[in-house]
């Protein structure tokens, strides 16, 4: 049996657990609002076996499905590995098969189908609720249906065979007043095609609408936007090559000198009356906080960075920076839709951070408050290892966007934050509840809490805080299921 290797994916808060359990009425300190009814789940990838190529990187990590369920003041804790093809194919050989992230062609030969990348998902991206149904994500492949109750896999989701894009991005967007979801896969018709299909399925979960579109290149896509009126697709310059796949080779790299283009057509509307707006060149970003309209104006507000976040990409494309110089910040990118032309006009309107939260009710509307990750600048010790970039966020931001306050919660050197959920309040006037996992240095590993905060003023002493007993590996994204929506699941 090899080793896993010791390298930053594999060390520290990354170091893989492979731990499936079962915990009961978890510690409580403090109380636990009465709002707080329902269930966090966390999406966390953990390597089941050490990987086919000692050069993998956290993203390839077998996704696992993670709940705190909070029921009348308790809290269980429940973990469970997404039961996907490719796991359960490698749980049978004990090894790993799949190799190098999003590489087909570095896969071993009796599991090598570079015509279905999607069949090597490893669903470690988001856990997705739409129409009483649980998802897990991953943008190289579609879902898998959770059961939200026992946490098994029910299987490979298609919209009963309905849904022709090979893929399904981890960021769908749900309009709180419809119902609707909002989606794309890119690379929809397969490995590096320009293929982007984008999709609605309504309230009751059944694929309405799917249309294909080109890209401007192929490119890594991770989020995207919609408003009352427009569906936005941004593309930044991370793009992806066939034949350096072929050569083994990593799928994305970063090109500095590319243009960024973003994308807009109503949202209900044709594929064809697509608008492509030109944004600079080199930039990046992962994640969307949210856009809205304002008249013929959208507005569109991104964790942009003057380059691609994650080293590997960037390494990829001969681009050599250190990840703690790489300026960025909460980037507005406003767009004129009454008006012809290609132009982009931009503001900073926040701090860096990323992994942003806003209220499942502003999305796609005009909203004033986003809560998200960042480091803090004066921190006084290291941050902790751990994560896709090598450094845990050690601090949570709560901005106000109107009247440009920051709240800020600054751990303590040796600890870090995970990406937070939001619970809404039944008290008018009060922004309701932010839940995430605090990991902590120990004397001979890790120890993790799931801290509640108000959201109204995250620097205060959290209102309850639950120990956790047994070691957690980083997040990547979580969801919060009512209790309402749990009991209607189907
Ligand atoms: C991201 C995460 C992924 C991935 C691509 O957060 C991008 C960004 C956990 O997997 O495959
Ligand atoms: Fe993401």
């Amino acid at each position: 049996m090899p080793k896993f290797p010791n390298t930053l994916p594999f060390i520290a808060l990354n170091r893989p657990l492979r731990i499936e359990s079962s915990i009961r009425n978890l510690d409580v300190e403090g109380t636990i609002p009465a709002d707080v009814q329902g269930a966090f789940f966390r999406a966390v990838p953990d390597p089941a076996h050490p990987p086919l190529h000692d050069d993998d990187i956290t993203l390839s990590a077998d996704g696992m499905v993670s709940r705190f369920l909070f029921e009348g003041g308790q809290v269980d804790y429940d973990i469970k590995y997404v039961r996907t093809a490719r796991y359960e194919a490698e749980r049978k050989a004990r090894r790993a098969l799949y190799g190098s992230y999003r590489n087909p062609y570095t896969d071993d030969p009796g599991v090598r189908d570079p015509s279905r990348p999607d069949l090597r998902t490893v669903s470690n991206t988001t856990p997705v609720w739409h129409a009483g149904r649980l998802f897990m994500t991953k943008e190289d492949g579609r879902p898998y249906e959770i059961d939200p109750h026992t946490l098994e896999t029910r299987g490979y989701w298609s919209y009963g065979g309905k849904l022709r894009s090979q893929t399904m991005t981890a960021h769908p967007r749900i309009d709180p007043a419809t119902g609707e979801m909002f989606f794309f896969g890119y690379e929809a018709g397969g490995l590096a095609t320009r293929d982007v299909a984008y999709c609605i399925a309504d309230r009751d979960g059944q694929l309405v609408s799917e249309q294909w579109f080109q890209a401007p290149y192929v490119a890594s896509i991770h989020d995207f936007c919609i408003t009352g009126r427009w569906a936005i697709f941004p593309v930044y310059p991370t793009t992806s090559d066939l034949e350096r796949m072929k050569q083994g080779g990593a799928h994305w790299a970063h090109q500095q000198d590319l243009e960024s283009w973003v994308g807009i057509m109503p949202r209900y509307g044709k594929v064809e009356e697509m608008r492509w707006f030109k944004g600079p060149k080199g930039v990046s970003a992962f994640h969307m906080t949210n856009a809205f309209d304002d008249g013929d104006l959208v507005h569109m507000d991104a964790c942009l960075a003057e380059t691609c976040a994650f080293p590997f990409m960037r390494e990829a494309g001969g681009i050599h920076r250190n990840q703690w110089e790489i300026q960025s910040g909460l980037t507005r990118w406003t767009f004129d839709m009454g008006k012809p032309g290609d132009g982009i006009v931009s503001s900073i309107i926040g701090p860096p951070g990323d992994l942003p939260r806003i209220r499942d009710a502003d999305q796609g509307r005009p909203y004033r408050h986003v809560w998200l990750p960042t480091m803090n600048p004066e921190a006084k010790g290291p941050p902790l290892v751990g994560n896709v970039v090598g450094a845990a966020f050690n601090c949570l931001l709560g901005l106000d966007l109107s009247t440009g306050r920051v709240d800020a919660l600054n751990l303590d050197p040796g600890m870090a934050i995970n990406e937070p959920v939001h619970v809404p309040s039944s008290k008018p006037g009060h922004n309701g509840w932010l839940l995430a996992v605090v990991d902590r240095e120990a004397a001979i590993d890790y120890q993790s809490e799931l801290w509640i905060l108000d959201a109204d003023n995250i620097s205060a002493a959290p209102v309850a805080r639950v120990k956790v007993p047994v070691p957690l590996r980083p997040q990547v994204h979580g969801w919060w299921v009512s209790a309402e929506q749990l009991a209607s699941s189907k």
